[in-house]
């Protein structure tokens, strides 16, 4: 896969590009990862980008502008066109159920807006889909485009290495984790459960269930109510 990241600030993104999964899924060539900085795209000479409201009100809007001939300039260096994903607190509620979509993707381009948001015309003229990571107003995109990288990332192919498999995650089977635990076998007058201590796979398994079907009633029943598998 190749991820397109169009931002005013793709220096933030090298740290996370060079750590853990995400560095590990570059450098094994899983994902591809190209920045785009919408600011070299601007008209005039000071490199603007944004500019103040139609109609008034407080506040700058991304201009039309940057923000298409950046998206052009992204097609015409591989000749293709990526899925546009527009970050925005308007946008669908992306979930796993999404990630586990954008994963089957080959191309990727996630778009970070700054000041109150995009022009409307972007949104349009891209034939973007719009993507909201959660009902919170950050001040950027990048977080967001972060967030959304990072999960879609996990779940390619080869990005896990062998030992873990997307698939035994939280949300892949609609329920939280179960409790983890690992030496030494009692912490500050807190013991580890004797059942993970007995060997005994088959009840190890049945525990973890139970755990994780009671704790996702407890902290989200929500998750529970598509679903009648777990009554
Ligand atoms: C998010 C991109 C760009 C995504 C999620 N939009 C907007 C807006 C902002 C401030 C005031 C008014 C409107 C900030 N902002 C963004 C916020 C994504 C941008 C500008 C975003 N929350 N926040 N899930």
């Amino acid at each position: 896969m190749r991820i397109d990241v169009l931002t005013l600030f793709p220096e933030v993104f090298g740290p996370l590009v060079r750590s853990s999964i995400i560095g590990r899924a570059v450098e094994s060539g899983t994902v591809e990862i190209g920045l785009t900085n919408y600011r070299d795209f601007a008209h005039d000479r000071h490199r603007s980008v944004d500019d103040s409201p139609f109609g008034g009100g407080p506040g700058m809007v991304m201009m039309c502008g940057p923000v298409f001939d950046a998206v052009e300039h992204v097609c015409a260096a591989r000749q293709g066109s990526p899925t546009r994903i527009l970050l925005t607190p308007q946008g669908e509620r992306f979930t796993q159920t999404v990630a586990r979509d954008l994963a089957s993707l080959d191309w990727l381009a996630l778009l970070c807006g700054h000041y109150e948001g995009f022009d409307e015309r972007i949104r349009i003229g891209l034939n973007a889909r719009e993507l909201s990571v959660g009902d919170y107003v950050l001040s950027g995109g990048e977080p967001a485009a972060m967030v959304v990288m990072d999960a879609v990332v996990r779940l390619l192919p080869g990005a896990l290495g062998h030992e873990h498999s997307a698939a035994d995650d939280s949300f892949s089977e609609g329920l939280l984790e179960y409790p983890q635990y690992t030496r030494p076998r009692e912490y500050r007058g807190m013991a580890v459960p004797d059942v993970l201590l007995s060997g005994d796979h088959a009840r190890i398994a049945a525990w973890r269930r139970e755990q994780a079907i009671r704790r996702t009633r407890a902290r989200r029943p929500d998750l529970l109510a598509d679903s009648a598998d777990f009554e």
